[in-house]
């Protein structure tokens, strides 16, 4: 399997309750380099367009105002298989169905907030890690 990418954010409530040198500590633990990463605020517009393949559900507006509320730790991470592995490391979107020992289960209150973004796909990751950072910020 060839080394490649995925994107990652650790959400408001993440950065809110003190948690990210533990998720970074799993994530490095897992077996992922980080690439590039910064602490970042999303305006409403940056949430909206991130977030554009959902604006017709009904949790969008909730999910535009918890992503806006506070700092995020935006990053992107390189491994062999890096997509598919790393939404095993974050685990189901609703932390009441992550497996064990997963960042959602341990760190992540309620679907709404769930404390970590990973990307769903090769296509995916390369759109939203463009999205938070230019070319030179890329390692
Ligand atoms: P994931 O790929 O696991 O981050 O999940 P989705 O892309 O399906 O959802 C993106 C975000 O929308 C979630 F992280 C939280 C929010 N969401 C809800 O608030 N309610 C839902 O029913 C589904 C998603």
């Amino acid at each position: 399997m060839a080394k490649n990418r995925t994107f990652t954010m650790l959400k408001p409530d993440a950065v809110e309750n003190g948690n990210i040198g533990a998720i970074l500590e799993l994530i490095n633990t897992s077996g992922f380099i980080i690439v590039a990463m910064k602490l970042t605020q999303m305006s409403r517009k940056d949430a909206e367009t991130f977030y554009a393949v959902h604006n017709e559900r009904p949790f969008f507006g909730e999910l535009v105002e918890y992503m806006t509320r506070g700092p995020i730790v935006a990053a992107v991470l390189e491994k062999d298989n890096a997509v598919e592995d790393f939404r095993t490391l974050i685990g189901a979107t609703n932390p009441a169905e992550a497996a064990e020992g997963t960042i959602r289960k341990k760190y992540a209150a309620s679907i709404g907030e769930n404390a970590v973004h990973g990307s769903d796909s090769d296509e995916n990751a390369a759109i939203e890690a463009a999205f938070h950072f230019a070319g030179r910020e890329l390692f």
